[in-house]
C-alpha cells in the first residue's frame, strides 16, 4: 500500500495552485508555428496555447510570445486588407460599412500597450477542475496595439439614446466549418465601448496583425475577458439590450453572485457577467525550478502584475509561505491597462528549498487570495498568488 506521504502533494492544501512544473506534471506539448515561440499547447482543435511564466518576462510582450485562443477555425487570409469591410449597425443614426483603409485614414490612429487576457486565465487553479482550457497564468500578454478608438467610430455612426450594448462578429468559421453562424459573439456595455483605450486594432507591436491574432483587424477591449476582443472583425451591432450571441448566456463568462458549492451544477440565474478581470501577478524570473549556486544569498526576481480596470498598488513577496512579506518595487504602467513590472531582491537565509510567492494588491484595495475562490462551472476568476520553487544548492 502506498504511504500517505508519497501521495501528498507539495505544501498540502496549497498544492492546488502548485506551479505547472510540479514533479508529477506532464511536460506540455509545445507550439510549432512560424512566427510563434514554443508556447504550451492547451488544445489543438481549436488551437489554444498559453505563455509559460518564464516567457512572460518582458515589459512589452513580443508578438511571438503572445498567447493564442481560438474558438473555431482560422479564416483564410484576405488578399486585400484595406478593402476588408466592417459594419456598424443597430441603434445608430447612420449605419456604417467602412473599409479598413477608410477606417485607418478617417480616424486618429493611437498606440497603447494593453493587456489582453483570456477570461479563463487561471482556471487550472480551481479545485475541483472546472470545465475548459486549463490555463495557468499564461492566457495574458501586454503588447502594443495600434488602431482607432471604437468610441470615435461609434460617434461617427451616432449612437441613439436606445444604445446600451454592443455585439461583435468575426469571420472565423465554427469548428465544424460553418460560416453562416458565429463561432463566438460577445458584447459589452456602451460605457466600456466608449473607453478611450477600447480599440479597433490593425497593428500589433508596430506590424500588421498576424492572421492567428485576427488579421486584418480586431477589437482590443483591455482589462475585460479576452473574448470581447473579437478577431477578424466584421461587424459591431449596437443593441438596445444586453447582447445574446454565443458566449453571452448560461455559465459562459459569468461568475456566481453568491458563492456556490465547488463542483456543483450551479444555477444560471445566479450568475453575473464577468466584466473587469481580477488582480494577478506572475513571477517571470527566475523560472520555476531554478537551481541557484551554493552560497547564493540573494534572489533577484522579476514579474508582471495587472488588475483589469484597476492599477497595481503593491506587490508583496514571501519565501516562507506567507509568514513574512517583503514589498517588491512596482513600476508605473506605460499607460492605463498596461501591466506593471515588479522587481525584488530577497535575502535567502540559507541554502535549501524555497517557494517564492507573489501577491499583488490593486488600486481598489483587493488582494490576490491564497486559493482560487468563487468556484464556478466554467472556471472564471481564479487569481491565486503566484509561486515558483528555487533550490539553493549546498
Ligand atoms: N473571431 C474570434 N475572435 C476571438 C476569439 C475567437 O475564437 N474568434 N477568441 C477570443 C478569446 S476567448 C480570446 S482570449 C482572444 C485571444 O486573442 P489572441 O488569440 O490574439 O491571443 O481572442 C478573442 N477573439
Ligand atoms: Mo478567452
Amino acid at each position: 500500500m502506498a504511504t500517505i506521504g508519497a501521495s501528498l502533494p507539495i505544501s498540502g492544501v496549497l498544492a492546488q495552485n502548485a506551479p505547472a512544473a510540479a514533479p508529477a506534471a506532464k511536460a506540455p506539448k509545445l507550439l510549432e508555428m512560424e512566427g510563434k515561440a514554443k508556447l504550451a499547447v492547451l488544445g489543438d482543435r481549436p488551437l489554444v496555447a498559453e505563455t509559460q511564466a518564464a516567457l512572460m518576462d518582458d515589459d512589452v510582450t513580443p508578438t511571438a510570445k503572445l498567447f493564442v485562443r481560438n474558438n473555431g477555425q482560422v479564416p483564410e487570409a484576405t488578399r486585400d486588407p484595406k478593402a476588408w469591410k466592417i459594419k456598424v449597425d443597430g441603434e445608430v443614426n447612420t449605419p456604417l460599412e467602412i473599409t479598413l483603409g477608410d477606417l485607418m485614414s478617417r480616424f486618429p490612429n493611437v498606440t497603447y500597450q494593453l493587456v489582453l487576457e483570456c477570461g479563463g486565465n487561471g482556471r487550472s487553479f480551481f479545485e475541483p477542475e472546472a470545465r475548459g482550457n486549463q490555463w495557468t497564468n499564461g492566457g495574458a500578454g501586454c503588447p502594443q496595439w495600434t488602431g482607432v478608438r471604437l468610441a470615435d467610430v461609434l460617434k461617427a455612426a451616432g449612437l441613439k439614446s436606445s444604445a446600451v450594448f454592443t455585439g461583435h462578429y468575426g469571420a472565423d468559421p465554427t469548428l465544424a466549418g460553418e460560416t453562416d453562424k458565429p463561432t463566438i459573439s460577445r458584447g459589452m456595455p456602451i460605457k466600456k465601448a466608449m473607453d478611450e483605450h477600447t480599440l479597433i486594432a490593425f497593428k500589433l507591436n508596430g506590424q500588421d496583425l498576424p492572421l492567428i491574432h485576427g488579421a486584418p483587424v480586431r477589437l482590443i477591449v483591455p482589462g475585460w475577458a479576452g473574448s470581447l476582443s473579437t478577431k477578424w472583425l466584421t461587424r459591431i451591432w449596437v443593441r438596445d439590450k444586453e447582447h445574446d450571441g454565443p458566449g453571452m448566456g448560461g455559465f459562459s463568462y459569468r461568475t456566481p453572485r453568491k458563492p456556490i458549492v465547488p463542483g456543483s451544477k450551479g444555477d444560471e440565474k445566479d450568475m453575473a457577467i464577468l466584466e473587469s478581470m481580477p488582480v494577478r501577478s506572475v513571477i517571470t524570473f527566475p523560472a520555476d525550478g531554478t537551481k541557484l549556486a551554493a552560497g547564493t544569498k540573494k534572489l533577484d526576481l522579476r514579474g508582471n502584475a495587472w488588475a483589469g480596470d484597476w492599477d497595481i498598488k503593491t506587490v508583496d513577496i514571501s519565501i516562507d509561505a506567507g509568514k513574512t512579506w517583503r514589498s517588491a518595487k512596482v513600476n508605473p504602467p506605460a499607460n492605463k491597462f498596461a501591466w506593471q513590472r515588479f522587481t525584488a531582491s530577497i535575502d535567502l537565509p540559507s541554502s535549501g528549498y524555497y517557494e517564492v510567492w507573489s501577491r499583488a494588491t490593486d488600486s481598489n484595495g483587493v488582494t490576490q487570495p491564497f486559493l482560487a475562490t468563487n468556484w464556478n462551472p466554467q472556471g472564471y476568476g481564479a487569481n491565486p498568488i503566484s509561486r515558483i520553487r528555487v533550490l539553493v544548492e549546498s
